[in-house]
């Protein structure tokens, strides 16, 4: 099951992108060679209104997770009354895409053991879930995926302890733009309400919460147009006016889900 257009290494390259920028709330940095090499493919790729190229390597498919990178970044919140800033070290593997397509139709080999086993080790504390469908085919999907995902944590016995923070992402578009200050019930309870309530059912509430994350964004504060073009003829998508480039709530679900209080 193909599902697609996806969005992950654009985040994650958006993240890099972040660190050159000034933020009053917070400071990214790219520890590791590989994020440095992402803020620069953030500049030469993402910011020259291209889009990055599909998770493989070399150009074939992917053989063992091992083999992708590994992003560091280090996030301090700047607080002003507080002396000294709170550090957070955030770890990144980029998956395929292809993995969660398997893991959702059963199909189960040993780069999905891999995967499994470094998703679920005891010292990683959560997980980040971006999901971009959200029409019925993306309810079906979701919702397998999820029961799928729920019953690896379960027998890896991480159900109770193991923070899931679930984003709609691509929310610049327009038909979702709106839901996302309350992401929860005004973009899953409505258009993801399976996969939504399987969540809720397994997972302790205290470990779930719902997002809303536009790696593109808009083009300005008071004009809500999207920050995106589409490209003719392919499913990609690429920036519309890359000086305006401003990602939307990326920040926000890595604090929760280092911390597990609001940020
Ligand atoms: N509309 C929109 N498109 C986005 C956004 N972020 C990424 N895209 C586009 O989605 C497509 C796929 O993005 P990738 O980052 O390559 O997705 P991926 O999840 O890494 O895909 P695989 O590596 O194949 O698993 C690209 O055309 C991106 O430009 C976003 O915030 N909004
Ligand atoms: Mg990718």
């Amino acid at each position: 099951m193909d599902q697609g257009n996806r969005e992950k290494t654009t985040y994650l390259a958006a993240l890099a992108y972040l660190s050159e920028k000034d933020n009053q709330n917070y400071q990214i940095t790219g520890i590791t060679k590989d994020a440095k090499k992402l803020g620069d493919q953030a500049q030469t790729i993402i910011l020259q209104g291209a889009s990055m190229r599909p998770t493989e390597i070399d150009g074939v498919k992917i053989q063992s997770v091992f083999d992708l990178p590994l992003y560091s970044f280090k996030l301090e919140i700047k607080r002003r009354w507080l002396p000294k800033k709170e550090e957070i070290d955030l770890v990144f593997r980029d998956y395929p895409g292809e993995i969660f397509d398997e893991l959702a139709s059963g199909i189960y080999k040993p780069v999905h053991q891999e995967f499994i086993d470094e998703c679920f080790v005891k010292d990683v504390v959560g997980c980040l879930l971006l999901l971009h469908r959200w029409d019925r085919g993306g309810e079906r999907f979701y919702s397998q995926l999820m029961k799928r995902f729920i019953d690896l944590m379960d027998n890896r016995d991480r159900s109770l302890d193991l923070r899931l923070a679930v984003a709609m992402s691509k929310c610049e578009r327009g038909e979702l733009w709106p839901g996302r200050l309350d992401p929860e019930i005004d973009l899953f309870k409505v258009h993801l309400p399976r996969t939504t309530s399987i969540l809720r059912k397994k997972i302790p509430p205290q470990n779930l919460r719902f997002y809303a994350i536009s790696t593109f964004g808009i083009l300005k504060r008071n004009d809500p147009r999207p920050n995106r073009l589409d490209e003719l003829g392919s499913e990609h998508s690429v920036l519309r006016e890359p000086p305006k480039w401003e990602p939307y709530g990326m920040i926000s679900p890595l604090y929760w889900l280092s911390k597990g209080k609001r940020m």
